[in-house]
């Protein structure tokens, strides 16, 4: 028995505190977290360049979080409704960066939306790297 199923997704690239973060307090929504990870297909397509980490090394990552209970390959943005019927999940949690979104999957469960944690993304992690 899952209990609650709770849904999210993301990149996860070059892991950092904000990603901990907003998955802890996914896990807080129910008692079952599943975690969509974006494959390097969709990065592609979604920000034009692939993430320093491959999709394997991402899904061993998040697999290996205490507040994961599961993990699958996000295949397409479009598809979200998919994986929210096939995975049985109550609520879509997502990064305020999303807010409005993700809206169209209401009628099949809840959608929350919650503040990112400030001062930190791997496009600036990416960055400061750069300039070492
Ligand atoms: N996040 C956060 N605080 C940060 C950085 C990221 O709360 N400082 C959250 C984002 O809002 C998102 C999650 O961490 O909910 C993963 O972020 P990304 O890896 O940047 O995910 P993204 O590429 O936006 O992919 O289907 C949706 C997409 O797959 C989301």
């Amino acid at each position: 028995m899952k209990g609650k199923v709770v849904i999210t997704f993301g990149t996860f690239d070059v892991f950092h505190v904000g990603h901990i973060n907003i998955l802890e307090r996914a896990k807080e929504y129910g008692d079952y977290l599943i975690v969509g990870i974006s494959s390097d297909a969709l990065n592609m397509a979604k920000k034009n360049r692939y993430p320093i980490y491959s999709q394997n090394e991402r899904i061993k990552i998040i697999r290996a979080l205490r507040c994961v209970d599961e993990v699958f390959i996000e295949e397409s943005l479009e598809l979200k409704m998919n994986y929210i019927k096939q995975y049985s999940a109550d609520v879509l949690v997502m990064g305020d960066d999303w807010t409005g979104r993700f809206d169209w999957v209401k009628d099949a469960c809840d959608v929350v939306y919650l503040p990112r944690t400030p001062s930190v993304s791997t496009t600036e992690i990416i960055e400061i790297v750069k300039k070492i």
